[in-house]
């Protein structure tokens, strides 16, 4: 079982601001903490992070084939992307969105997903740990 790991825009700066948001650890170690929880599960995984809509969609588009599941945090993205949401319905990989914040108690423009009009799951609020839970959702929802 191979997953792909995909990461919006910004999420590279996770640490350097706004810890009472999105907390005071970074990037890397979101991505070793994600390969560590992978590799518990038994599944192989790639992470894949830009700040580019475009660089998503052909992501997206290039894992038809290759990988069995999604993990999505779009960032930014998620209020706007008819585009990430189409490659998603398009290549049609089971995808389950993250957030590290709790989007639903934030700002309005933040209530949208677009993305979760596709997305199997939506899991927000749980900081770093979502990215597990959305790991071991995916895994249920393989294996069934
Ligand atoms: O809560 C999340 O995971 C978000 O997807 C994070 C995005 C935000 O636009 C979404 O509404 C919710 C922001 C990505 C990271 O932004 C940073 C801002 C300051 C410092 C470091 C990262």
């Amino acid at each position: 079982m191979k997953i792909l790991i995909i990461n919006g825009p910004n999420l590279n700066m996770l640490g350097l601001r706004e810890p009472g948001i999105y907390g005071d650890r970074n990037y890397a170690t979101l991505c070793t903490l994600c390969e560590q929880w992978c590799a518990e599960e038994g599944m192989e995984c790639e992470l894949f992070q830009t700040n580019h809509e475009g660089a998503i969609v052909d992501k997206i588009q290039e894992a038809y084939g290759r990988f069995d599941g999604i993990v999505i945090n779009p960032a930014a993205y998620t209020h706007t992307s008819v585009a990430i949401l189409d490659a998603l319905k398009a290549v049609s990989i089971p995808t389950v969105e993250v957030h590290i914040s709790k989007v639903s108690d934030r700002e309005a423009f933040r209530q949208i997903s677009y993305v979760s009009l596709y997305a199997l799951r939506t899991i927000e609020g749980m900081g770093f740990e979502g990215y597990r839970e959305a790991i071991c959702a995916l895994k249920k929802h393989l294996n069934k």
